[in-house]
């Protein structure tokens, strides 16, 4: 009832709807009509009451990621269909993978904050209450374990055309990051539990500044929000786009093994293809300038001695000579 009673409001976005008219169509009493709002709105949801009008939806929620605002717009065919949204989780990422065996493919799971976000090699990602988007997608690909590193570059191809459809340009810094204005915006961490020739499933885990305004001191010199850099989108939004687009490249990967949308995308985008950057890897630091991006999604590089290599993602950093990109 209360799915349909915010569908209902959503198709009526702006206007008014009088109680009468809810509970007409709903066929439940006024005063039940009062109560569905009173848990709706404690729910955060922001509906304006006015007497004799009825209610009004006000900005589609607060924003709030929950199933209703999101499946409302939604156009996939599996990927976020099930979502599960937490007010607060120690890492989405972590859930994601004890529930991962049960969980229908496509699942995604969204927190409002994380408690113990976590960045690559225990490396942490700051997360807090409703300033960003937190939100980690299950999937059980039928392909072979040595394919699923390529799923980091599809989800930061699939990040970059979400903002760049609401009108925020970006770039990526390969294999990981999304960067606007030298600083980081979003950045993923995937995560694999697989047999030698199967995969158990993959956790995609994506976090994007959208609403912060200040950051801790640690990170202030590295990262930036969308709000910072002046837009101001709403997070539903997003999270509609990059579902859309990422399953869209995401079969186009897994079916046909096609490849070449989500490379032109990460290679139109990229924050270093063509600059001398810092490549550490295992506690060493090396000044290499790079190339371009392969076609199987490996960064190559050309070292201080002029022998061109190819870098797997993995767990490699990518430094600027002069700051972080
Ligand atoms: C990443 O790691 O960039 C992967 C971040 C993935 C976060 C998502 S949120 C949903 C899901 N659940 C999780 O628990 N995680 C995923 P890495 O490349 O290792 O970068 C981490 C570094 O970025 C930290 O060491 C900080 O320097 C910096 N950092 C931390 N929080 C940040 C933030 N909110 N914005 C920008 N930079 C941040």
């Amino acid at each position: 009832m209360r799915d349909k009673i915010i569908e209902t409001l959503l198709d009526n976005r702006g206007n008014f709807t009088s109680g009468e008219y809810l509970s007409k169509i709903l066929k439940i009493s006024s005063e039940a009509i009062e109560e569905y709002m009173k848990v709706l709105k404690s729910e955060g949801y922001n509906i304006e009451e006015v007497n004799r009008k009825g209610y009004k939806l006000v900005d589609n929620t607060t924003d709030l990621l929950t199933y209703d605002s999101i499946s409302y717009k939604l156009d996939t065919k599996y990927i976020g269909r099930n979502i599960i949204h937490f007010e607060t989780i120690d890492s989405t990422n972590d859930y994601a993978k004890k529930v991962a065996l049960q969980e229908k493919d496509g699942t995604v799971i969204i927190s409002e904050e994380q408690t113990k976000g976590k960045g690559r090699i225990g490396r942490q990602w700051v997360s807090k209450s409703r300033e960003g988007i937190w939100m980690s997608i299950i999937l059980k690909p039928n392909i072979i374990p040595q394919k699923a590193p390529f799923l980091t570059l599809i989800a930061g191809a699939s990040i970059a055309k979400a903002l760049n459809n609401l009108g925020v340009e970006t770039s990526i810094k390969w294999p990981n990051d999304i960067i606007i204005n030298n600083k980081k915006v979003s950045g993923i961490l995937t995560e694999l539990s697989a047999e030698i020739d199967k995969i158990n499933y993959i956790v995609l885990g994506m976090g994007i500044n959208v609403k912060t305004i200040e950051f801790s001191q640690e990170i202030s010199d590295i990262a930036t929000s969308l709000y910072k850099e002046g837009h101001k989108v709403s997070r539903v939004d997003i999270v509609i786009n990059i579902l859309e687009e990422f399953e869209r490249l995401y079969l186009q990967y897994i079916n046909h093994d096609l490849k070449n949308e989500i490379l032109d995308i990460c290679r139109k985008h990229s924050a270093i293809i063509g600059k001398d950057i810092y490549v550490i890897m295992n506690g060493e630091k090396d000044l290499v300038k790079c190339l371009d991006i392969n076609k199987d999604g490996n960064l190559v590089i050309k070292n201080n001695e002029n022998v061109i290599k190819e870098i797997m993602s993995g767990e490699v950093s990518i430094r600027g000579v002069e700051g972080y990109v």
